[in-house]
């Protein structure tokens, strides 16, 4: 499949696990019910331990929380409910001495309505920040186009003060930065290098593909009234704008940085990863996620199609590029709900499995915050249970005006809700799950961590969370894991995933089987199963048989 000819250049970032905590969620230290730094300080053990060696933060920065956190008020404080300056510099310090390293989130396609800037912004025409962001009269007796929030309804909101619009791609409390203005866009230099020179290593840069907009405003193009994700991203100035924070930042410091590029094709992907073009180093491109999402609705999706999106990423990325590896995050329903089986007994060996695909992909891999226990989907029922801003917005806008019945919605986000994976981790059979000693969370725990929570993964040799720990160690001794070449072995198979990564003389073979029926394997010749080096069955089968969900690295003979 590649055949590459040029040297792939050697990183740290590329020889990472990447670990995603969203700390709302992961550990609360004080009872006030929402996880802190503190709390995350008290779990760094528990992160080397897995084989953690990038943490990225999601926002950890003063905000109103409109949207949590994704909505910033202030970029160099601390969110107080997360706790102190003093607290996220102990967090530094104490995964250094680890021997592992801090990414945070930078949200700078959008701020909070409650930043300073904006408070100023919105005061008058003349005022000196009103450039900060995107304001527009209105066409008529309405908005200036027919942009649309991800979060419902128009992308723009009418401020009384001036009577003109504001653009915000998300809420109406997350307007827009205007980057065309040279004075936002040293702003944002000069609140990364704030991060930088605290010591974090890098960044995951939220809808950073977004941040450049058509100047004529237009109307959607109509082949992109549908997903305007695809328009929005890669505007007309994004290489240019990413090319100048590269060079007058990230250039100066070691460091990684990965894009959420939510719209950005596969086939768009080299252009911003090209380590010779100067712009981040990897994206998140979510063609995989999205295919058992559909807005709202649950789709059924098959292997073909997935191994189908890894191979295209695999062909566009070449080597001067690099990839990501991930299928979940705090925006998607969780990982063994969507792509493995939860219900019983298929729960841990295919997340086992999952763990497996995510480790020995060619590319750096991430973990959300979870993954790692099998935690499964939460039970809601009614729209009282959900507290995320996309689903209450959906909820108005779609379901209150009588354009979608409320049992097909509320059986839509019953698999695909963000709040899937923002109920706390579960670390113990405590009430609440030992994530707090309030009497209740911020968000409901999951009911069922009396049988699924750290404490029990822990004691168990078989568990996902040590499993993923051998992982880590085997990705560590076998560097083909990491720059190996990729070659998918059956491309068609409805069930079973197989392929090769091969680095100079060594080939591993990783044998994946996507469902609960047994499945035989036919290899192709000059490929040979042979020394067993991981399994996710206590008793795994032999040669080229696979049990239901039954996931085993091999040497090639
Ligand atoms: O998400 C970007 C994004 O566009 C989607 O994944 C989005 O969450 C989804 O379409 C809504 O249903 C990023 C952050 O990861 C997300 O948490 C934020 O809400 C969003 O940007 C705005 O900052
Ligand atoms: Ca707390």
């Amino acid at each position: 499949m590649s055949e590459q000819q040029a040297p792939v250049s050697r990183r740290w970032w590329k020889e990472s696990v990447v670990y995603q905590i969203y700390p709302r969620s992961f550990q609360d230290s004080n009872g006030d019910g929402i996880g802190d730094i503190p709390g995350i300080i008290s779990r760094l053990d528990y992160l080397k331990d897995l084989g953690v060696d990038v943490v990225w933060l999601s926002p950890h920065y003063d905000s109103p929380n409109a949207d949590n956190g994704y909505d910033i008020r202030d970029y160099r404080k601390v969110m107080a409910e997360f706790g102190t300056m003093a607290d996220f510099d102990a967090l530094l310090a104490g995964l250094k001495t680890r021997g592992m390293r801090l990414i945070v989130d930078l949200v700078v396609n959008h701020s909070s309505d409650e930043h300073v800037w904006f408070v100023e912004s919105r005061k008058s025409k003349d005022n000196s920040y009103r450039d900060y962001y995107i304001w527009r009269p209105g066409r008529g007796e309405g908005p200036p186009n027919d942009w649309r929030s991800y979060f419902s309804g128009s992308a723009w909101t009418l401020d009384p003060a001036t009577g003109e619009y504001y653009l915000h791609l998300f809420a109406d409390k997350q307007p827009d930065l205007n980057w065309e203005n040279d004075k936002v866009r040293s702003e944002v230099y000069d609140l990364m290098r704030f991060w930088l020179d605290k010591g974090v290593d890098g960044f995951r840069m939220d809808v950073i593909p977004m941040i450049s907009k058509e100047q004529t405003f237009p109307d959607y193009p109509p082949e992109h009234r549908e997903r305007t994700e695809y328009y929005h991203a890669v505007g007309p100035r994004l290489h240019e704008f990413l090319q100048e924070m590269n060079r007058e930042v990230l250039s100066k410091y070691d460091v990684m940085t990965v894009g959420e590029a939510f719209g950005v094709t596969p086939e768009q992907t080299i252009d911003i990863v090209d380590e010779r073009r100067g712009e981040l180093n990897m994206i998140f491109t979510f063609d995989a996620v999205r295919l058992c999402s559909d807005g709202h609705r649950y789709r059924e999706w098959t292997l073909p199609e997935l191994k189908a999106i890894y191979r295209r990423l695999e062909e566009n990325v070449g080597p001067y590029g690099w990839n990501t590896v991930f299928l979940a995050n705090h925006d998607n329903a969780r990982l063994v709900s969507s792509f493995g089986d939860d219900a019983e007994p298929w729960r841990v060996p295919s997340a086992k499995l999952l763990a497996t695909m995510l480790m020995t992909l060619h590319g750096t891999p991430f973990i959300y915050q979870g993954d790692e226990l099998a935690m499964t989907n939460y039970p809601f029922t009614s729209i009282e249970q959900y507290d995320d801003i996309a689903v209450r917005n959906a909820w108005k806008a779609d379901v209150l005006t009588g354009r979608v019945a409320a049992a097909d919605f509320l059986k839509g986000m019953a698999r695909t809700s963000r709040d899937h994976a923002r109920t706390p981790i579960q670390w113990s059979a405590e009430p609440n799950g030992g994530f707090t000693t309030a009497e209740k969370a911020w968000l409901a725990v999951n009911p069922n961590y009396g049988e699924i929570n750290a404490e029990a993964a822990l004691a168990d040799p078989g568990s996902v969370y040590h499993h993923y720990a051998r992982l880590a160690a085997l990705r560590r001794s076998h560097p083909a894991l990491v720059y190996g070449d990729f070659t998918d072995l059956a491309p068609h198979h409805p069930q079973l995933f197989a392929y090769t990564r091969t680095l100079g003389d060594e080939t591993l073979l990783v044998l994946l089987n996507f469902s609960r029926e047994p499945v035989e394997i036919e290899l192709p010749a000059g490929v040979a199963v042979g020394e067993r080096l991981l399994g996710n069955l206590a008793t795994p089968s032999e040669g080229t048989r696979l049990a239901g969900w039954e996931a085993r690295v091999h040497r090639v003979r």
